[in-house]
């Protein structure tokens, strides 16, 4: 019996790593590179992929902050479901606002940390701006899934830990030619997959702060 047992143990130890490697083994990415129509790296750019069969989100809290009469970050991508602190730096009072509709909300003038975070509960583009300081903007893209990512300088991100299937690979940025018309290719993730986005922009200067 004891000898039984002990085989027993190993076979369910063994069937456990199995299991743990074939998921590893099942988990895969893409690599994007995020160009314009002249083939230059984009810069804060999001990058998303939707799964064909949904999967649980995981919202984390995150920060916008005011600082020297400017929203950091410019641009910020959450999950559906996630909320966010307005936390103001500055000596004077901002007034922080969004009229689009994926969120229309507005924090009366206030200095210091607000009591509540803004819960962005609908996915879409968020502008925000201040209603004292016209010169403030930034971006929120709120994604129904929890692959995505926003590309640096190189225009490059991976989407990691993507279970393998169909997704449709989505990208936007605030410059983009056709405000409503984010790229969107659908792509089909077995391993390490690659992929090119290319977007066209249109001149957009960030205003700076008077
Ligand atoms: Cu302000």
């Amino acid at each position: 019996m004891k000898k039984l047992s002990i085989h027993y143990q190993l076979f369910l130890t063994f069937s456990i790593l199995l299991a743990v490697f074939s998921g590893r083994l099942q988990a895969g990415e893409i690599s994007v590179d995020v160009l314009d129509s002249a083939g230059a790296p984009i810069e804060n750019a999001v990058v998303y992929a939707e799964p064909e069969n949904k999967v649980a989100l995981t919202t984390a809290p995150a920060v916008i902050e005011q600082r020297g009469k400017q929203f950091n970050p410019l641009v910020s991508v959450v999950q559906t479901g996630s909320e966010i602190t307005f936390p103001n730096f500055d000596s004077v009072r901002h007034h922080v606002y969004s009229f689009s509709p994926a969120k229309t909300f507005e924090l009366k003038l206030y200095a210091g940390v607000p009591a509540s975070p803004v819960k962005f509960d609908k996915a879409g583009t968020v502008v925000l701006g201040c209603n004292i300081h016209d010169f403030m903007l930034a971006f929120i893209e709120v994604v129904d899934t929890p692959y995505f990512a926003k590309t640096g300088k190189t225009g490059k991100v991976v989407l990691h830990d993507l279970p393998n299937g169909n997704y449709t690979l989505k990208a936007w940025h605030y410059a983009l030619a056709k405000e409503k018309e984010i790229f969107e290719k659908p792509i089909t993730v077995k391993g390490s997959e690659v992929a090119t986005v290319n977007l066209t922009l249109k001149p957009f200067l960030i205003p700076v702060r008077k």
